[in-house]
Formats: C-alpha cells, sequence, structure tokens
C-alpha cells in the first residue's frame, strides 16, 4: 500500500519502507494515525500478568499473530509464593493461547529477542518500554502497554500518531575504548530525555557498517531513553552474518535506505570523535565526559541489563578483569543478558575470570536493572551499564547512579574510582562469533490443543480495576502538582518489595506516588478522586500500565500536563483516564496542590478541538486545556478505557 503524504518519487526511509509494508490504515501525514498490524509481540512477567489478563478479558482464544511469546525475566527473586505464582500463571495462560513461553534462565526478553526471534522487515510490540531494542536488527519494534499488546495478540492493529523520522547519520569508526553506549549518551546529551518524542530515530551512514548487531542494538535500546517511538537500522551484510552465526540466516532480507529518502531531521554523530562518557545522578540526558566528571569514588559497579549484556561486552569486562582483583571497596555484581552468553562465558573460562576477579554472579535476567535485588548502600555511588539512573529506581533513594559502557565500568570496579577505560593503552578486540551455540530448549512452545490447558490462578492474581463512562462535570480536587519528567518509577515504582504485586493493584494503588509523596494514597482516597497536574514530559520510561491503573484505582480521571510521554499517554488513554494539555504551559506555575477545578461539559470538551475552560472554584479563576485525542482516543475515553470499548464492540456482535 502507498501510504498517503509520501511522494511517489521521493526516496523511502527504512522506516516508511516497514510501516508502509504493515500499513492498515491511515497515512504518515504529521497529526493523522497510523494503524499497523504487528508480526510480533512479547511480554515480560512484570507486564505480563496484567496483559495476560486483558488477553483473557478480551476473549480471545488464540493469537493471531505469527509469533507471540512470554519471557520470564523480571521478577525473578522469589522471596515469597508471589513470583512463583506469577510465572505459572504466565506459563499456563500462555500455553493455553498459542503463545511461547521462555522459562527463567533463559535470559532479558530483549536480548533473548535479537539473538533468536527478531527478523528484519518486521513488526514487533512488546509490553516493555526497550522492545526498540530488535530495532538493531532492522526491526520496527515498538514498546507500549499490556493492554496494546493484548489487542494485537488477537489480531488488532497498533494505532500511533504518525511519527517523524530522523535520521541520525554515522560518520567514521569508533576510537579504542570508545563504545556503542558512548554513542547512544552523545545523543541523549544533545537531544535530551524529550527529544526523541513523536519521532523514529533511523540510523544511516557509512559509520553503520563498523557496528555489530548488539552494538546497534544498544544504541537502539537506548532510544527509549530519548523518548522515541523506536530506533532502526539497516540490515546489511553485518545483521547476515550474525543471523548465520545465530542459525538464522534465513530470517535475512537485506533493507536500506533509499540513496534519496527524505527525513523530516538530520543529525550527524562523527563516531571517531566519541569518548568515553556518563550519564550522571538522576538522569540518562545528564551526560558528560567520564574525563571531566572526574575520579569520584565507587561502592558499586553493575555490570547487565538489555542494554550492555551482549557476548561480546561481557567478554570485553573479562578481558579487563583478567588476572585481576575487585577494588576492596567496590562491589562488582554481573547479570549476564542471556542463557546463550552465559554458557558461552562459562565454555571458554572468560567466567572464572569474572569469578576470580571477585565478580558477583548473577542470573541471566533484569536483577539490579528494575531493583531487583543489589541495592546500593545508603549514598552510595553506583557504576552501572543500564539504561535508567532515577532516583531511587536501584533501591535506595539516596544512592548517585552514573550509566557507562562495560568498558568504563570493569576499569573503575578495579580502581574504586571513576576511569577513564583510555588509561588501558592497547584496544581489546574481541571477535564477533562465527556460531553462536543457538538452542531454545528453555523456550517452550503452546499447546496443540489449547482448550485442555488448565490456567493456574494462584491468590497473588487479581482482577484489574475497570473505569466507568466519563461523567459529564468533573469538580474535584488537584491531589498532587509534580514537575518536568516525572517518571513512571515515580508513579509507580518497582522494586523487590512492589513487583511481586504487579498483579494486585489494590495493594500496589498504596504505594501509587510513593517516592514523590507517600501522602497521596490516603489523600486521593479520602477526596474521593481528583486530578493530577504535572509539567512537561509526564510520564516518561518504563511501559508498566500499572502506573495509570493505580491512579485509576484512587480515582483520578484526569491528568493535566505540559506534555505527556508517548507510551504513558496511551496508557492513561487505554485506562479512561483524560490527558489534559495546559492551553498556556505558564498556568502550571500558580496552581495549587488542593486547588478544586470544574471542567463543565465534559463529554463535548473531550470530542471537540476547542480549548476547554476550567474553572479554579475555590479561588474564583480560570484557565484552559487541550484534549486533543483522535477519533479512536475519543471513543476509549467516553467508553471509561479500551477494555470497555471492546466489551461493547462484543455485546453488539452477540
Ligand atoms: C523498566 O526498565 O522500567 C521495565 C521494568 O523494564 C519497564 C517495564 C515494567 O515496568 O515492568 C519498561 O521499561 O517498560
Ligand atoms: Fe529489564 Fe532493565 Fe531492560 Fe527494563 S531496562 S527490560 S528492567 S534490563
Amino acid at each position: 500500500m502507498i501510504m498517503e503524504g509520501v511522494r511517489p518519487n521521493m526516496g523511502r526511509s527504512i522506516a516508511q519502507k516497514i510501516l508502509e509494508e504493515h500499513l492498515v490504515n491511515g497515512s504518515m501525514e504529521p497529526g493523522s494515525d497510523l494503524a499497523i498490524r504487528i508480526d510480533q509481540t512479547l511480554t515480560q512477567d512484570s507486564t505480563g500478568t496484567m496483559a495476560y489478563l486483558q488477553l483473557e478479558a478480551m476473549g480471545v482464544e488464540q493469537v493471531q499473530t505469527e509469533f507471540s511469546i512470554a519471557y520470564v525475566d523480571h521478577n525473578m527473586l522469589q522471596q515469597g509464593f508471589e513470583n512463583a505464582d506469577d510465572h505459572k500463571y504466565i506459563q499456563t495462560v500462555a500455553k493455553k493461547h498459542g503463545v511461547h513461553f521462555s522459562r527463567p534462565g533463559n535470559g532479558i526478553c530483549h536480548q533473548v529477542h535479537l539473538e533468536r526471534f527478531a527478523k528484519p522487515g518486521g513488526t514487533l510490540l512488546g509490553s516493555d518500554s526497550h522492545t526498540p531494542t530488535a530495532g538493531g536488527i532492522g526491526m520496527i519494534a515498538i514498546g507500549a502497554g499490556g493492554l496494546d499488546v493484548a489487542a494485537a495478540m488477537g489480531g488488532q492493529p497498533y494505532t500511533i500518531p504518525a511519527p517523524k523520522v530522523t535520521a541520525v547519520e554515522l560518520t567514521g569508526a569508533l576510537p579504542p575504548f570508545a563504545t556503542a553506549k558512548d554513542v547512544i549518551l552523545e545523543v541523549l546529551r544533545r537531544l535530551t530525555v524529550k527529544g526523541g518524542v513523536g519521532r523514529i530515530m533511523e540510523y544511516i551512514g557509512e559509520g553503520v557498517t563498523t557496528l555489530s548487531v548488539p552494538e546497534r542494538a544498544t544504541i537502539t535500546n537506548m532510544g527509549a531513553e530519548l523518548g522515541a517511538t523506536t530506533s532502526v537500522f539497516p540490515s546489511d551484510a553485518r545483521t547476515r552474518q550474525f543471523l548465520q552465526a545465530q542459525g538464522r540466516e534465513a530470517d535475512w532480507v537485506e533493507l536500506l535506505p533509499d540513496s534519496n529518502a527524505q527525513y523530516a531531521e538530520h543529525i550527524v554523530v562523527d563516531l571517531s570523535s566519541i569518548e568515553p562518557l556518563a550519564a550522571q545522578p538522576h538522569s540518562p540526558d545528564a551526560v558528560d565526559s567520564v574525563g571531566n566528571i572526574g575520579a569520584i569514588q565507587v561502592d558499586q559497579v553493575a555490570i547487565g541489563s538489555c542494554t550492555n549484556s551482549s557476548y561480546q561486552d561481557l567478554m570485553r569486562v573479562a578481558a579487563i578483569l583478567k588476572g585481576k582483583t575487585v577494588h576492596p571497596d567496590v562491589s562488582l555484581v554481573i547479570s549476564p543478558g542471556s542463557k546463550q552468553v552465559l554458557s558461552m562465558l562459562a565454555a571458554n573460562g572468560a567466567l572464572a575470570d569474572l569469578i576470580q576477579a571477585g565478580a558477583r554472579i548473577l542470573e541471566a535476567g533484569c536483577g539490579p536493572c528494575i531493583g531487583m535485588g543489589q541495592a546500593p548502600a545508603t549514598n552510595a555511588i553506583s557504576l552501572r551499564t543500564f539504561n535508567r539512573n532515577f532516583k531511587g529506581r536501584c533501591g535506595t533513594d539516596s544512592a548517585g547512579v552514573y550509566l557507562v559502557s562495560p568498558e568504563t565500568a570493569a576499569v573503575s570496579a578495579l580502581e574504586g574510582v571513576l576511569t577513564d577505560p583510555r588509561h588501558l593503552g592497547a584496544a581489546i578486540e574481541i571477535a564477533e562469533p562465527e556460531q553462536f551455540p543457538a538452542q531454545d530448549n528453555l523456550v517452550v512452545p503452546p499447546a496443540t490443543a489449547g482448550e485442555e490447558v488448565a490456567v493456574v490462578r494462584g491468590p497473588n492474581i487479581k482482577e484489574f480495576p475497570l473505569n466507568t463512562a466519563l461523567p459529564q462535570h468533573w469538580e474535584a480536587p488537584i491531589l498532587l502538582k509534580v514537575g518536568d519528567n516525572v517518571t513512571t518509577d515515580d508513579i509507580m515504582p518497582s522494586n523487590a518489595k512492589l513487583l511481586p504485586f504487579r498483579s494486585n493493584i489494590p495493594y500496589l494503588a498504596e504505594f501509587c506516588f510513593s517516592p514523590v509523596d507517600s501522602g497521596f494514597p490516603a489523600r486521593a482516597q479520602q477526596a474521593g478522586g481528583g486530578f493530577i497536574v504535572g509539567g512537561d514530559n509526564y510520564g516518561q520510561g518504563s511501559s508498566r500500565e500499572h502506573a495509570a491503573l493505580a491512579p485509576l484505582y484512587l480515582g483520578v480521571k484526569a491528568v493535566i500536563a505540559k506534555s505527556f510521554a508517548r507510551i504513558h499517554r496511551a496508557n492513561l488513554i487505554n485506562s479512561g483516564i483524560v490527558p489534559l494539555e495546559f492551553e498556556q504551559p505558564d498556568d502550571h506555575e500558580w496552581l495549587k496542590e488542593g486547588d478544586v477545578l470544574l471542567v463543565e461539559s465534559l463529554v463535548e470538551a473531550v470530542q471537540g478541538d476547542e480549548p476547554i475552560p476550567v474553572k479554579v472554584v475555590n479561588r474564583e479563576g480560570q484557565f484552559a486545556v487541550r484534549c486533543a485525542l483522535s477519533p479512536r482516543e475519543q471513543e476509549m475515553i467516553l467508553a471509561g478505557g479500551r477494555i470497555n470499548v471492546i466489551r461493547q464492540s462484543q455485546k453488539g456482535d452477540a
């Protein structure tokens, strides 16, 4: 199908080619919606329970995608029955409905998916914000809330506001000890955590061929931190080589931009000028060079995550640590990305080098990245090869987390202070493996007769909250006012104590906004609900729809912000919470927590394009908001959420 908004003699970008191939309706015209067919889905366990509860609520018997898989990689600590219950539920519900199941121990969803299942030219929707990792192999891979992923499993197209395509042209080649991680940190330094909102970042230029597929995936992975819809690399000879080494050459197709491809924006990154960088506490865009930050004392080093735990990443770490001992004041933990990576390190002896040097080896999974253990000490400095350093995410509020490359992390673990790895002198060359040990023995296929499978539901699995239709008048207090870049980790934090309750919204809601204001849940319940007021980029970060469902449970009907992060805005709408934007951003300044707001004729207001007046009842003030919703989004808001729309249409069909 030829997309509107693309002139016929205009060259096409990779993103346009894949989107065009999967277009169901809509166009790339700015301001319009784009609905695409989804080939593959992935879920992980912390968002997956909710996604499969929603799949069941939709009445989907067998998934309609080419390939769907449920990973268990986040909730790995089993301090009580809860996580194990969730794993059992996911395993059985997956088996019943046609979904593959990646067992705990197989690895982090994004790393395993890149190795074993991602396909150039395809589309992937995942209930995790770092799903764009698969863009490193040339897929359009997008993160979304569980409900959107459940709908895609049911065969429904996925709809996004048409993104702009930004070309990131890579020139030159990386010097020794400058890494793919430093490239994406450089992009974050320039564009900030809001810089990618509404965009697909497409990497082009002669520098692309100097990067391996896992290096490309490190860059697309942290496109999530730019707020981008997704990021994508070409599929070229290096992609073919990677797929061949994974025993999957048949999955390769060439995918390059046309030489005259048109892009909405164009930035150039000269790889030869990249130096070791670090994102300082508490934001991935607070980037400076390791040299400028200086030799700060380090208490913990954590290596791993979906950003940096490929075979070559960990082999470089092993080469740096071999024959040495981790500094006595540093705790070094390593969480390998996948069973494939860990077993390769075990087979070639590198694992012994890591253990011998004093590294504490964790199982293949997310681990400390999501605060599942290894919380640092009070006021500690932790260097992490991960992608997020939001305050408190590591499990310790007073800790400061720096995001760095595996090379910087390893050399700093030896020195006890932040150290530029270029001090090591000679470059470390790790060859790309010609053959990976490619066994999918920890991936359980679905049942052939799904109807015979009984789904196991432990007592930790609770119903998810449903909203009611939108009221006509809404008069309620501002329950909380927050500033710019509030993260979903602020709204609904995750850590070893809370992750076991991802399928128990009533319990989770008691901790809603706890890093910002622990009085929020009680205040919200006492007031019988109300508004949240936010700044720019409200809800950045994770795809967890719990950051919408917990406020919903506490009676929040609308969030008024200067602007919203893409996935969170979609999750609010899916839950029937109205995302309103200030007409004049300055109005954010004078509003106060406790002010009582009144919106009249709410139903007409969300259906129209006009500014909506909001009265401040207690102060006789007034300001205006906008509610820019597509017709599809209006329908969900009016019905009180997407599940209600689906249920109503099912009643209509019956
Ligand atoms: C994260 O990195 O924040 C997570 C945990 O992977 C989340 C998903 C979740 O909250 O369960 C994400 O990035 O979407
Ligand atoms: Fe897991 Fe961390 Fe990646 Fe999220 S960012 S998927 S928690 S490794």
